[in-house]
């Protein structure tokens, strides 16, 4: 979760990371594997500025953007690759608490800047700029295309917009300041039209997508106390819906839009009873304790790991677990702020 930070320590390596991209001139950026709104508009709004000051760039991701982040500036000529025989003068990694988590080897031996909002950053940078109180990645890009004295261009002012919406989650996440509004105020001037971003990114699925969607949550099942769901996919499902895998982006979510569901669970067959568990909670509810005893780990409101095991038993068992953190929040509250 994210806490404020004093702000010394985080303006020195800001200024630092500044000052070591001023010196050099030829950049290698790169992201976290399956790169979402915030990786890739970090990276193309660095990689605009970095050309602004008529600096060399290559983005190089290890996975293709989601299709609907498509449609923004530059997206398509971002390079796919798993590995860089050449680093540049400089590799800008951004959204990664570690290195490893880019999944581009030969990066190591460059000289690494790293930005990141994630808590549990490695510090595996020269320069490591590390800010757990920024929404969004893309928030420090920002501040660091300004510190290079770059004017906010509408490309840039679209990724950074892009970043924020996705990262806070359409400004439903804590992590949101009032900075946050003043930047996405400021990329508005800069000529973002809101109503056509989340029409590009919300807006833009495919069918098997919404098929696939509705196929999923019709299978849901629920505890006795409806306080657990659960979700299912398989490739029979899957292609049976003309989606994909990566089509069920963002599914998890939906079950907690009901009141009474604090948790969810959603499992996806790799291989024969072989499952890539996701889990999504509410408030206190600790799933990361879930999957860490599944030598998986996240965060406290969104977590995975991977099962083996036919399905109804590690069905059950993640039940079981989920319900048993839900009842440690219940007993905690009630017994600080009791009603009767
Ligand atoms: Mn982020």
């Amino acid at each position: 979760m994210p806490h404020p930070m004093t702000t010394s320590p985080s303006s020195a390596a800001r200024q630092q990371a500044a000052d070591e991209i001023r010196r050099r001139q030829r950049f290698v950026l790169s992201c976290h594997v399956r790169p979402d709104g915030d990786a890739l508009g970090s990276e193309l709004a660095m990689a605009y500025a970095l050309r602004a000051l008529g600096k060399q760039v290559r983005i190089v991701n290890r996975d293709p953007a989601p299709p609907p982040l498509m449609a923004f500036p530059g997206v398509a000529d971002i390079e796919i690759a798993g590995h860089v025989d050449d680093p540049g003068d400089a590799v800008i990694v951004m959204e990664s608490g570690t290195l490893s988590r880019t999944g581009v080897t030969g990066l190591e031996r460059g000289f690494i800047i790293n930005i990141d909002h994630h808590l549990g950053n490695a510090m595996y940078g020269a320069v490591n700029w590390f800010d757990v109180s920024a929404a969004a990645c893309a928030e420090m890009v920002f501040d660091l295309v300004a510190d290079l004295g770059v004017t906010l261009t509408p490309e840039i002012a679209v990724h950074v917009y892009v970043a924020i919406l996705t990262d806070t989650g359409s400004f439903h996440h804590s992590s949101i300041s009032p900075r946050t509004f003043d930047i996405a105020r400021q990329c508005t001037e800069a000529g973002v039209d809101p109503p056509a971003v989340a029409r590009a990114v919300f807006d833009s699925n495919s069918l098997g997508r919404l098929k696939l969607f509705g196929a999923v949550l019709s299978g849901m099942e629920l505890d006795p106390s409806e306080r657990v769901a659960t979700l299912f996919v398989d490739r029979t499902l899957t292609s049976d819906c003309g989606g994909t895998y990566e089509d069920t982006e963002g599914l998890i979510n939906l079950p907690l839009t009901v009141k009474t569901i604090q948790a969810v669970v959603f499992f996806k067959e790799e291989g024969p009873d072989d499952w890539r568990v996701s889990m999504r909670s509410k408030g206190d509810v600790d799933i990361n304790a879930v999957a860490r005893a599944y030598g998986g780990g996240g965060h406290k409101n969104a977590s995975g790991c991977s099962a083996v095991g036919p399905y109804g038993a590690v069905k059950q068992a993640f039940q079981q677990k989920i319900l048993e953190q839900i009842e440690q929040c219940t007993a905690s509250s009630s017994s600080t702020s009791r009603k009767d």
